[in-house]
């Protein structure tokens, strides 16, 4: 059985839910480079930057990157409907996601990793920065993607846009901006398939 190394509130459930679609079993083990877990060194042995989610195939194969493992569930599973039979354009909005949106938290997250003698303030302004342009890629993404999302029956971009938009305001941000968006990736966390993963990851306030 796959094994998936996540934590609650990360990346790690929408390969979760993506797996769930694909209908394929894993096994989850709880692991963080901020968590002091019994996974963590597996973590780190499987992926060097020590980051989840991180899927390790049956056969030792190692898949990292969200939007890569996406995408090879997708292609691999094709019955699962998470890529649509004219994939382009919905890998495009993967890779915009982790590539701008998810890269973006990563700086919110760690900002001394990317500031060399980084005090305080300077982490703060640089939350602050990084923050408001991630609200602005979440702006673009609505206005680009948001004819592909699919709250009907969705797929690994549906997925991945509900889990990524979780974070550092963006979903507040939607709602107030983006609000079509914003109930598009409401009904995705609704979709009874996977409704359980999310509330688990996001227990409702
Ligand atoms: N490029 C990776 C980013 C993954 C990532 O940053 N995951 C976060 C959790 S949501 C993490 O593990 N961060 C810990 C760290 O970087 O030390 C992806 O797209 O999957």
């Amino acid at each position: 059985m796959p094994t998936l190394y996540g934590t609650k509130g990360s990346g790690s459930a929408a390969v979760e839910a993506a797996m769930r679609l694909a209908g394929q079993p894993f096994q989850l083990v709880d692991a963080a480079s901020w968590l002091p877990t019994p996974g963590l060194e597996k973590l780190k042995a499987a992926n060097r930057l020590v980051q989840v989610p991180t899927l390790v195939q049956d056969d030792g194969t190692v898949m990292t990157e969200s939007a890569a493992i996406l995408i090879s569930l997708g292609l691999r599973y094709p019955q699962s409907g998470l890529l649509p039979r004219d994939p382009a354009q919905a890998i495009r909005g993967l890779v915009y996601i982790a590539a701008n949106c998810y890269a973006a938290i990563g700086v919110i997250d760690f900002p001394a990793r990317f500031c060399a003698g980084c005090d305080d303030a300077t982490a703060e302004r640089m939350r602050a920065g990084t923050t408001s342009r991630l609200h602005e890629y979440w702006r673009i993404f609505a206005d680009e993607f948001g004819a592909q999302m699919n709250a009907e029956r969705p797929g690994a971009l549906d997925l991945f846009a509900a889990v990524v938009s979780r974070w550092s305001g963006a979903r507040a941000h939607l709602a107030a901006e983006r609000p079509a968006l914003h109930a598009v990736l409401e009904r995705v966390e609704a979709d009874p398939r996977v409704a359980d993963i999310f509330r688990r990851h996001w227990p409702p306030k």
